[in-house]
């Protein structure tokens, strides 16, 4: 009932992030482009396969962005949909199955519907069937208005690979859909070509495969490279449009795209073991948010997925002080260098837990448990916090009592 979430909403008030005074508000009135970068992981930034670079436009893109280079996935089972979750609510998704299947009837305060009360024309951009992760229900439950699914594309076999539309001609007529859309609108686009098996026609293959036994990983640098390609292409279009300049670009990687299976190859590429510290820092993502007319920085800040929501909303000058939320908004001076994933795993300024192990980020090696101990609590609290959030369909009271309402106090 409500008592359990006075509990729980104490430790989110002790652990809000003040918004820095520069950025708050800084895109207000713009439009919000979110881009979902499938499978892309951040080990590939900056980095070369065969001599060439994998990401040369992203590379570019964040020497003129806010780049986080610190920045967990912190997705399980529900992988794309997880990472959905995350940014629309700033709750953990649950440790077994898609909360977008389970829980898609609960009450959420979700970031869509704080960008609706302040005017935003609401949009998801994704060209596969609409009910994939349930995403239909689940998005009238988070309050968006608009879902451009599949029938909103023109897919042909030609502009088709693997999974579906590629990235390229998705981009393309997502920019024709946003010059339509009642401005100022956000979207959440959602990419798809570089998504296992990691298949491309010959004629998108813009560097050579990787060299190992493991097909996957070799395939994985040609998609990436392709998706890369996809975004420039994007980024082109909407300046072209006269759209760039009056939006805040966030880009961000759903999820691993290479698991655990594939150490023995990943070992080949990175040159060392992938120990369970090494596996843990290679499900970093790319963060980067482009806000028009401000210099490029590298924030090496530990932070995840589940700080979205507050540092988006505080970007377009959207308060979230009173929302049930366990992130933090990321250009706050406030924000602490903490990322749990959700198995249980967590990473600090200088220490990750994982393997039931504590490991020093500077020798990579094992060390003292007692470096961990302290955040292990708080790791295993949160995580249960948000669990009972969404099993009680906790955010039903919130609503009904507004208990923290400061003119009912
Ligand atoms: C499907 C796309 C991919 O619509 O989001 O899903 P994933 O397998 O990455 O969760
Ligand atoms: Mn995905």
């Amino acid at each position: 009932d409500g008592s359990e979430l006075a509990g729980i909403d104490n430790y989110i008030r002790a652990s809000y992030n003040k918004p820095d005074d520069e950025m708050f508000g800084i895109g207000k009135d713009k439009n919000l482009i979110m881009v979902s970068m499938e499978s892309l992981q951040n080990f590939v930034i900056n980095e070369k396969v065969n001599g060439e670079e994998i990401t040369p436009f992203l590379n570019d893109f964040i020497g003129e962005s806010y780049y986080f280079d610190n920045f967990y996935h912190q997705t399980q089972q529900g992988k794309t949909s997880d990472s959905e979750f995350l940014l629309d609510n700033s709750l953990y998704p649950l440790n077994r199955g898609a909360v977008f299947f389970t829980h898609s009837g609960n009450q959420f305060d979700s970031m869509t519907e704080s960008l609706n009360e302040n005017g935003y024309y609401t949009t998801a951009m994704h060209a596969n069937n609409k009910s994939f992760w349930n995403r239909d229900i689940m998005y009238d439950s988070l309050g968006y208005e608009r879902f451009y699914s599949l029938p909103d594309y023109q897919v042909t076999d030609e502009n088709s690979v693997n999974w579906g539309m590629k990235d390229t001609p998705f981009f393309e007529q997502s920019v024709e859909h946003m010059k339509e859309m009642p401005k100022p609108f956000s979207t959440k686009m959602i990419t798809l070509t570089n998504h296992y098996p990691f298949t491309l026609d010959e004629e998108d293959k813009l560097i050579d495969p990787y060299t190992s036994k493991d097909g996957t990983v070799n395939r994985y640098f040609q998609t990436v490279r392709y998706m890369d390609e996809a975004l420039k292409n994007f980024i082109t279009g909407l300046k072209e449009s006269g759209l760039y300049e009056d939006s805040i670009i966030v880009m961000y990687g759903d999820h691993y795209g290479i698991s655990e299976n594939h150490n023995t190859a990943m070992s080949q590429y990175l040159g060392k073991e992938v120990t369970p510290l090494v596996s843990t820092q290679l499900q970093r993502v790319p963060l980067i948010i482009h806000v028009p007319g401000k210099e490029g920085k590298t924030i090496s800040k530990v932070s995840g997925q589940i700080d979205l929501k507050p540092t988006i909303l505080h970007l377009m000058g959207i308060d979230t002080k009173k929302d049930i939320q366990f992130g933090g908004d990321l250009f706050s001076e406030q924000h602490e260098d903490f990322a749990i994933l959700r198995d249980g795993r967590f990473i600090t300024k200088d220490y990750v837990y994982a393997g039931e192990k504590c490991w020093d980020k500077n020798t990579e090696e094992e060390t003292d448990m007692k470096f961990c101990k302290p955040y292990q609590e708080r790791a295993t609290e949160e995580l249960q916090y948000s669990d009972k959030i969404i099993y009680g369909d906790l955010l039903r009271f919130y609503e009904e009592t507004e208990y923290r309402d400061e003119d009912q106090q």
